[in-house]
């Protein structure tokens, strides 16, 4: 469990402690891949917490892995194919196995999934503030920093005003908007005020299960709309493309279930000139090193929301952890996710454990 600096607002209401469960996969060479899960302690964002996440992982997901021989990372989500869904799941297990893939080949996780980038472009997510002179203040401060753009969390009543003094002030930054499904189409004429404001995009606006409406909105707004929460998986992107529910797609490791249809989703993407970027879940240093080395993939254009450590906690669990300068991360060429476990603080920050025989 790990406290964040500071606590983190969206239309749904306030989070500040992050729980989440380190998977760390051993072989017999004594390589030890890891990975995170992203479920939030509630089910806010999509159906699986923190809760379901250990269940379906210990009853279902490490059974499967333990029956079946993995010879590739890929395999892992075959292999999980016959459960349904509860994709935070699957990702934090299939995580831990193509890191470890990464470091028995003795190659970068980035390299491992065909990245090439040396460095990603990195923006940042900033919750609902207690005043606009609160966000105003926090936005200065990040773009200072050299953050590539901000994205401002959303919500009736916090949302046209709020980001027109927002451009006001800051005519030349990239901002977009996130509205974590806020809305409905009886807000049509509300959200499309926002096409005056020079938006990157606006992230989910209506039903975190909506497609349909979505293109409905898409083609009377000039503003791209991004799909986040809406899309768990290829088939759902390739079929929101073709309804023209979005123009641009966040891609999170964990929501997907895991870097392989990530991967998947991302190349279908940049065969369809629809642009995408790495999303972010308020992960620990082992979730943000494979957001990194995802975003090292080509396809992956628009700054992401990968932020550095030192923006959520006072101490990750990674060393080192991850910075950002001028807005850019500078990818770790070390095998694997190329961050080694910081084991003190993985162990002051740990409640439970179990092991697994294989
Ligand atoms: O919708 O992208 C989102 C945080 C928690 C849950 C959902 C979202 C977010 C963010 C912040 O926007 C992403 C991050 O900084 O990790
Ligand atoms: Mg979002």
């Amino acid at each position: 469990m790990m406290r964040l600096k500071d606590p983190f607002t969206t239309s749904f209401g306030t989070m500040q402690d992050k729980e989440f469960y380190i998977i760390e996969a051993i072989d017999t060479d004594g390589n030890s891949g890891f990975g995170e899960s992203v479920a939030f302690t509630s089910p806010w964002y999509s159906e699986e917490t923190v809760k379901t996440n250990l269940h379906v992982m210990e009853d279902f997901l490490i059974k499967i892995l333990q029956e079946n021989e993995v010879n590739h990372p890929d395999d892992v989500s075959k292999l999980f194919e016959p459960i349904k869904r509860n994709n935070m799941a699957k990702s934090a297990l299939e995580g831990a196995i193509w890191d470890l893939y990464a470091k028995r080949k003795n190659i970068s996780l980035a390299a491992a999934l065909g990245g090439k980038k040396k460095e990603i472009d990195v923006g940042i997510s900033i919750g609902i503030q207690p005043t606009v002179k609160d966000l105003l203040n926090t936005v200065e401060h990040y773009i200072k920093e050299g953050y590539k753009r901000i994205k401002i969390k959303v919500k009736p009543g916090w949302d046209v005003d709020v980001l027109r003094a927002v451009r006001e002030q800051f005519p030349d930054t990239p901002i977009m908007a996130d509205a974590n499904s806020a809305y409905t189409l009886a807000d049509i004429e509300h959200l499309k005020q926002l096409d005056d404001l020079n938006l990157t995009m606006i992230e989910q606006p209506l039903g975190h299960d909506d497609i349909v409406d979505h293109a409905k909105l898409q083609a009377v707004m000039k503003t791209p709309i991004c799909l986040d929460e809406s899309i768990h998986s290829l088939e759902d992107t390739r079929k929101a493309i073709q309804l023209g529910s979005c123009k641009i797609i966040n891609i999170k490791i964990g929501r997907v279930g895991g870097l392989t249809e990530a991967k998947r989703i991302h190349d279908y993407c940049l065969e369809r000139g629809i642009e995408v970027w790495c999303g972010g879940m308020l992960e620990a240093g082992v979730g943000r090193s494979h957001n990194i080395a995802l975003t090292t993939l080509s396809g992956f254009t628009l700054p992401g929301d990968t932020a550095g450590s030192s923006r959520y906690w006072e101490k990750d669990i990674i060393t080192p952890e991850v910075t950002v300068d001028n807005g850019i991360i500078k990818v770790p060429n070390k095998p694997g996710i190329g961050y080694d476990i910081d084991r003190d603080a993985l162990k002051a920050f740990t409640v439970s454990e179990k092991v697994f025989e294989f």
